[in-house]
């Protein structure tokens, strides 16, 4: 007598092993970590010697400011001693206080001005 092979098995089949919880995957929201980047103010200084007109020159040329905007930045250099001319990444900071300082060489003035980082 022939063996009758069942075509389903009898129970269903065992779950697959996992959490138990239908492999509902949870994304938790993070805080935002990453800082936005240190911003660098590029700071002229006063001196006796650099012509008002060539330091508004410079001002209107490398920090894109009118004429107006750069003559009031010049005098208030003048006056306080120090101003900031422009805020820019570490790097553009660099870059502007290298244009004005070898620009101020070539015509043979004093004039400095230095980059600091923004409180
Ligand atoms: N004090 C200069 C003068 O009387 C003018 C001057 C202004 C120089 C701003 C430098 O960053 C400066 N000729």
């Amino acid at each position: 007598m022939a063996t009758r092979i069942p075509s389903k098995p009898a129970t269903p089949p065992a779950q697959k092993p996992g959490r138990g919880d239908g492999d509902a995957v949870v994304l938790e929201r993070r805080p935002q970590k990453t800082a936005p980047p240190q911003m660098f103010q590029v700071v002229m200084l006063n001196d006796d010697y650099t012509p008002m007109e060539f330091v508004v020159v410079v001002i209107q040329e490398f920090f894109n400011k009118d004429r107006e905007t750069a003559t009031q930045i010049m005098l208030k250099i003048h006056l306080d001693g120090r101003a900031v001319c422009g805020v820019y990444s570490r790097d553009m900071a660099a870059t502007k206080v290298n244009q004005v300082m070898e620009a101020a060489h070539q015509a043979g003035h004093p004039l400095q001005c230095v980059s600091e980082p923004v409180e």
